[in-house]
């Protein structure tokens, strides 16, 4: 695809860590929550390679905080997801998507507890303050909405626990995935939580001071330079392989839990009042109109794709390829799409229509890989 620079301004917002992740030389950046967000480094492939291997640093700052405070905070909350949120520790995480009244989905946020009446909402790709501040305002409700001073830095890979371990002490190794504790590190107020969006394992730091920004890089970085630490990000092939999903791209308001796999975070009919009940009470009964299945392309290599790719069966489109990549470990390329639910009943045998017209054909795989 042909590439052209990204053009900076204060609407793009710096993040913290910019200037290091600058410093690391990205191959490209893009915007997330209206702020910057590397893609690569030194290559798709390479810099998944390394981070299957050692240990990564991403400025993940992006992933924005929005912080709900106050006595109705968790009715706030609840009313956003079908997720039961109502059982959650101080100290804990709980991915849960957010749906609005049609079943669309809003964000697929992480909510992390900080106290009774305080919630972050770790979001994705939307303006997730603006859908929860017409809420409050709408509803009367008695909380404050607002996006903190909180930028997450995650250090992601194998060698994620070791390296954390020496910076932190060995308590880190103890905490669960999800959970999180409150320190410093070279002065810098930081949650850390067992978190990241790899399979690869690690923790995400988050800053609740953009001041130190470049001094938690430089500490990150100098203690893991032994674990042959370098500058990543979000890698479109190992999240592939992980099987994680990615708002905006993998499913948006126009899709429902139930289309893209996220009811497997919630049970129907907690007793909180949400949102969406009625229409999600709906789409179970009379069943999606289409589901995301991992589909295998077969492909020697990379296939070029802007932002989507038809799916057919026979002369038929039946469907839309939403993300791919090729995978060497798999020999293929692995792609998440959406196909009818009429046509995944009679185990079709489809095809993915490839940027020149070329026809590819694809497997099915769903649940796993294999
Ligand atoms: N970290 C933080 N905020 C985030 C993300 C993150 N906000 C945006 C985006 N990523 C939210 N989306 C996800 C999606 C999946 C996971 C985390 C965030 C994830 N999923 C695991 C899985 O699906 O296997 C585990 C889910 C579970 O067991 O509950 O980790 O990365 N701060």
């Amino acid at each position: 695809m042909k590439t052209v620079p990204i053009s900076l301004a204060r609407r793009v917002r710096e993040t913290p860590f910019e200037k290091r992740m600058l410093a690391n030389n990205p191959g490209g950046l893009s915007v997330y929550n209206h702020m910057t967000i590397p893609t690569v480094f030194e290559s798709m492939e390479a810099d998944y390679a390394h981070l299957c291997e050692h240990v990564q640093i991403w400025d993940v700052a992006c992933e924005r905080q929005v912080e709900v405070n106050g006595p109705d905070a968790l009715k706030l909350v609840e009313l956003c997801t079908p997720r039961d949120l109502s059982d959650m520790s101080i100290g804990q995480g709980r991915y849960a998507p957010l749906v609005d009244e049609f079943g669309g989905i809003v964000n697929d946020p992480i909510i992390l507890k900080l106290a009774q009446d305080r919630y972050w909402v770790s979001i994705a790709d939307s303006d997730v303050l603006l859908w929860m501040k017409g809420l409050a305002a709408g509803l009367k409700l008695d909380v404050s909405l607002f996006e903190p001073d909180v930028s997450p830095l995650a250090v992601q890979g194998p060698k994620a626990d070791d390296l954390m371990a020496e910076i932190v002490g060995e308590q880190v190794r103890a905490i669960r995935f999800f959970w999180f504790i409150e320190t410093t590190i070279s002065g810098a107020p930081v949650v850390i939580a067992r978190s990241g969006w790899s399979g690869q394992g690690g923790f995400e730091l988050y800053l609740q001071d953009s001041r130190f920004g470049s001094t938690l890089w430089d500490t990150v970085f100098d203690a893991g330079r032994k674990f042959n630490i370098r500058a990543g990000c979000p890698n479109l092939i190992e999240r592939l392989e992980s099987g994680l999903l990615s708002y905006g791209n993998d499913m948006t308001l126009n899709e429902n839990p139930f289309e893209c796999g996220l009811d497997a975070f919630f049970k129907l009919g907690k007793d909180a009042e949400y949102l969406c009940r009625d229409a999600l009470e709906r789409i179970a009964r009379d069943g999606p109109a289409k589901r995301l299945v991992k589909l295998k392309i077969h492909s020697e290599g990379p296939i070029a794709m802007r932002s989507t790719l038809d799916v057919v069966c026979g002369d038929e489109t039946v469907g839309t390829v939403t993300s791919q990549a090729y995978s060497q470990k798999h020999g293929s390329v692995l792609s998440l799409a959406y196909i009818d639910s009429t046509v995944l009943a009679t185990d079709p045998t489809v095809d993915v229509i490839g940027e020149h017209g070329t026809r590819l054909s694809a497997t099915i795989c769903s649940p796993s890989w294999g």
